[in-house]
């Protein structure tokens, strides 16, 4: 067997046998292809957009850590789809438990990376937050460069399989990782990309994290188009954007946020003269629709806020009057 055949989805060790890292890898990877919607919810649109917002979501958690200011996002004319970061780029070193690079770590095995029994930096969630080795699981192919300290790196992978190991192909004067990948056509009912919707998720992020510049170009023929989103004000700018057609009640936007132990959480409002509340919450930049206990909190501190005043002010005619929740709001 030649090294690169030596992978992590070969359930064998060198001298034929079982090696019980590699049988739980290989479960891994070919589970991932054998049942996708079990990772990435489904194999239609939805899931071939969900690669994208996988990969997307280690570079802005990069942008959250401090390090990454800017993610390109490029689809290409083959509907393949190339990420570009200017973070610290993923570590080249060899990983001593595996044997292979990080790099490789990242892409071959399941939920490397820190959300699940990882380093624990993950912030940015994903909808399944399963991460790029799923991605690289259905696509037909993957490539990677990381680009650090002067060198280029570079790694091809096909259905999830390294078809070389991570090598240096040469200098570099800049600092970033490179991921572009071909969703698998066997896999997904649908393999063309929908600019807008993917303009909408990234938009979405982009207000989500205050100052990160995410970029989405669009490179097929006929259709070349390109977005910038960029918010200095974060959520701020968010509800500015949301109440953009709306005639709000006062110019400004109350903002607040805060710390607590290693939970850290951001208001941004303005109430417009509508009879319809639109309150959006977040969790580790997802969407939480159905609220949850960040959101009851926040409306019945809101609520509190405006009753505490009107007392305090002595607004109230009858004694023991109060403002519910849904008229504070
Ligand atoms: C991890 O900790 C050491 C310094 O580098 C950190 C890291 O992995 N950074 C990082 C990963 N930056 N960008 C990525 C990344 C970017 C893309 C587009 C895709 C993937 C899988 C990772």
């Amino acid at each position: 067997m030649s090294d690169i055949d030596n992978n992590n989805l070969e359930n064998t060790t060198n001298n034929g046998e079982y090696g019980a890292d590699q049988i739980q890898i290989l479960e891994g990877l070919e589970a991932v292809r054998r049942r996708p919607g079990m990772y990435i919810g489904s194999t239609s649109a939805r899931g071939l957009h969900h690669l994208v917002y996988e990969i997307v979501d280690n570079a802005v958690d990069e942008a959250l850590a401090g390090y990454c200011t800017t993610i390109d996002v490029t689809i290409n004319p083959d509907n393949s789809i190339t990420v570009i970061d200017d973070g610290r780029g993923i570590p080249v070193d060899i990983n001593k438990k595996k044997g292979i690079s990080s790099v490789e770590v990242v892409f071959t095995i399941l939920h490397a990376g820190g959300k699940f029994g990882g380093g624990g930096y993950k912030v940015s969630g994903g909808l399944h937050g399963v991460g790029a080795s799923v991605v690289n699981a259905l696509s037909e192919w993957l490539e990677v460069i990381v680009e650090k300290e002067g060198r280029k790196y570079f790694q091809r992978y096909e259905k999830g399989k390294a078809t070389e190991r991570l090598k240096d192909i040469g200098s570099s004067d800049r600092r970033g990782t490179t991921v572009t990948f071909l969703p698998d056509k066997s896999i997904f009912e649908e393999t063309v990309y929908d600019y807008s919707t993917l303009k909408q998720r990234l938009r979405e992020m982009a207000f989500l994290t205050k100052g990160l510049k995410i970029i989405l170009n669009d490179r097929r023929e006929g259709i070349e188009q390109t977005k910038e989103f960029h918010y200095e004000g974060g959520i701020k700018e968010y509800v500015q954007y949301l109440n953009r057609s709306q005639v709000s009640l006062y110019p400004e936007i109350i903002y607040c946020e805060g710390q607590k132990g290693n939970v850290y959480v951001e208001v941004a409002m303005q109430h417009n003269d509508g009879y319809n509340e639109s309150c959006y919450s977040f969790v580790n930049n997802i969407t939480t629709p159905e609220g949850g206990t960040h959101y009851t909190g926040f409306k019945n501190a809101l609520t509190k806020a405006f009753n505490d005043y009107a007392r305090n002010m002595k607004l109230w005619k009858e004694k023991k009057k109060n403002l519910s929740g849904a008229d504070s709001r």
